[in-house]
C-alpha cells in the first residue's frame, strides 16, 4: 500500500493545468525557430530540453541519470528497496516544424505525477522512474524510437553509422557531437529485471477521442511501420531540346510512384494501411533540365503485420515496373521496419480502472502512430494512454491539446500507477511467501 506520513490516509490532489501549460511553454521555447517547434533527434536543443527536464525532476527530489543512448531517467525511490520500477515517460524531440505536445505531454505528465505524489507525501512501494526518451521522431534520421530501441537492445551498432540526416550527418556522428558514445549506446540496453511496468501518456494524433467525446484513450494496439528510401536515376537533359518520347524523367517516374503508394493503400483490400511519400528531393532541381535523380521516402503503416509487409512488396513491385517502362534505374533501401503490437491487457486495464475511479469518459482505441511504448513493450509490460488532439492534427504547428485535457490524463495515469503499485506488491508478497 502507498504510504503517507504516519500512515494517515493519503489523498492525492488533482493535476494542475497551469503546471502543464508552464512546462510545455518552457520546452516549446527550445526550438530552431521558424513555424512550430523544431527540436530534432540527437541535437543540442534536444539535450537542452533533457537538461530542463532533469532540473525539474531534481527540484522534486528525484535522482537523475542519463543512459548511454541519451535517455534521461529520474527516479523517485520506493518504500521497499530492490523492487523493480514503475516507469512513466515519453520523448522530448520533435519533427521539423512540429507541434509542442507530441511526446512532450507525456514527459510533463510524469513531472506532474511526481509533484502530486510529493505534495501528498505519498511513497509508492516500487521506485517510480520518469523517462525522457531521446530521438523518438524519425524525421531527422528516418528511424523512429532510436533511444527506446537502444534501451530495448533492438539496434545494432552499425545502424548508428548507416542512418544519416539530410546533411549526410550519421546518427553516430550526431551522438558524438552531443557527448554520447555510440559504442556504449548500442551495447548498454536496460535490464528487464529493473522494470515492472511502463506507462506512456501521449496525444492521440488522430480524431477518435475528439469525435467520441472521450477524455482519455487506453490503447489496445500500436501500428507497425516500414520505411524505405528510393533513388531513381534517369537521364537529365535540356527541357527544350529533348522530345517527350526520348526521355528518362526521374521525377515523372517518382510522381507515378507516389500515386502507386496512395492508390494501393486506398483500395478496399488495404483498409487500415497508410502509405505516404513525405520527403522528396530532385536533382538538379532546375527549371530547364529534365530531372536526372530523385530521392524520396516511403512510410507504410498498418495494424496488421502481414498486410503491412504485403503492401510494401506490392508497392515496390509496381514501382519497379514503372521504372523499367520509363528507362529509369531504381535503388530501394530499407530504413526501418517495426511490427504492430498488441499492448498487454492487464496494464491497459489499470488505465481503464483509473478512468472509472475518476468517472472520466474513456474509449479503447488503436494507435496509427508509432511510440516509445512499442519498443519498451518488447521487454517490459507497457500501456499507452491517449489524450485528445484538436481536429486530429499533429506533426504540424497547429497541433493542440487543452492543458486541462493533459491534466485529466495525468489524473488517470496517477490512479493507474497507484493501482499497479498495490496490485504488484500484493502479487510480489504472494510470490515471496511461495518461495519461503
Ligand atoms: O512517426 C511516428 O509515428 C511517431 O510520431 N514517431
Ligand atoms: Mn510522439
Ligand atoms: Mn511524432
Amino acid at each position: 500500500m502507498t504510504r503517507g506520513k504516519l500512515d494517515a490516509p493519503v489523498v492525492l490532489g488533482s493535476a494542475r493545468a497551469e503546471h502543464i501549460e508552464s512546462m510545455i511553454g518552457q520546452l516549446a521555447e527550445l526550438s530552431e525557430g521558424g513555424p512550430g517547434v523544431t527540436r530534432l533527434a540527437y541535437s543540442p536543443l534536444e539535450r537542452r530540453a533533457h537538461a530542463l527536464f532533469a532540473q525539474w525532476m531534481s527540484d522534486l527530489g528525484c535522482s537523475v541519470t542519463t543512459d548511454a543512448a541519451g535517455n534521461t531517467i529520474a527516479e523517485r525511490p520506493g518504500a521497499v528497496p530492490g523492487r523493480p520500477a514503475i516507469g512513466v515517460g515519453s520523448h522530448l524531440d520533435s519533427v521539423y516544424s512540429g507541434g509542442r505536445f507530441d511526446g512532450i505531454a507525456g514527459v510533463v505528465a510524469g513531472v506532474e505525477l511526481v509533484r502530486l505524489l510529493a505534495e501528498a507525501g505519498m511513497t509508492l512501494e516500487h521506485p517510480l522512474r520518469i523517462v525522457a526518451f531521446a530521438g523518438e521522431e524519425g524525421a531527422r534520421f528516418g528511424q523512429a524510437c532510436v533511444g527506446s530501441k537502444l534501451a530495448a537492445g533492438l539496434t545494432a551498432r552499425h545502424v548508428l553509422d548507416e542512418l544519416t540526416d539530410r546533411s549526410g550527418t550519421s546518427l553516430s556522428a550526431a551522438m558524438r557531437e552531443i557527448g554520447l558514445d555510440p559504442d556504449s549506446a548500442a551495447a548498454q540496453g536496460w535490464d528487464a529485471d529493473d522494470w515492472a511496468v511502463f506507462l506512456e501518456l501521449h496525444i492521440e494524433q488522430g480524431k477518435v477521442l475528439e469525435n467520441s467525446g472521450a477524455a482519455v484513450g487506453p490503447v489496445d494496439l500500436i501500428s507497425g511501420s516500414t520505411r524505405l528510401s528510393f533513388v531513381m536515376t534517369g537521364r537529365p537533359s535540356h527541357t527544350g531540346g529533348t522530345p517527350m518520347l526520348n526521355r528518362s524523367d526521374a521525377l515523372a517516374a517518382a510522381a507515378e510512384a507516389v500515386l502507386i503508394a496512395e492508390t494501393l493503400a486506398s483500395d478496399d483490400t488495404h483498409r487500415g494501411t497508410r502509405a505516404t511519400v513525405g520527403r522528396l528531393s530532385v536533382e538538379p532541381n532546375s527549371i530547364t533540365t529534365i530531372p536526372g535523380r530523385v530521392t524520396f521516402s516511403l512510410d507504410v503503416r498498418d495494424i496488421d503485420a502481414d498486410r503491412q509487409r504485403r503492401a510494401v512488396t506490392e508497392i515496390v513491385g509496381r514501382v519497379m515496373a514503372t521504372c523499367r517502362r520509363r528507362k529509369v534505374t531504381l535503388e530501394v533501401n530499407l530504413i526501418a521496419d517495426t511490427s504492430p503490437v498488441v499492448m498487454p491487457l492487464w496494464v491497459r486495464q489499470a488505465l481503464v480502472a483509473g478512468a472509472k475511479e475518476l468517472d472520466v469518459p474513456y474509449r479503447v482505441l488503436g494507435s496509427g502512430a508509432s511510440h516509445d511504448a512499442q519498443m519498451i513493450n518488447t521487454f517490459v509490460p507497457t500501456a499507452l494512454l491517449f489524450v485528445p488532439s484538436r481536429d486530429g492534427l499533429s506533426h504540424v504547428p497547429d497541433e493542440w491539446t487543452e492543458f486541462a485535457q493533459v491534466a485529466t490524463g495525468v489524473d488517470v495515469l496517477a490512479r493507474a500507477v497507484i493501482g499497479l503499485d498495490k496490485s504488484m506488491t500484493a502479487s510480489e508478497r504472494v510470490a515471496s511467501k511461495e518461495e519461503l
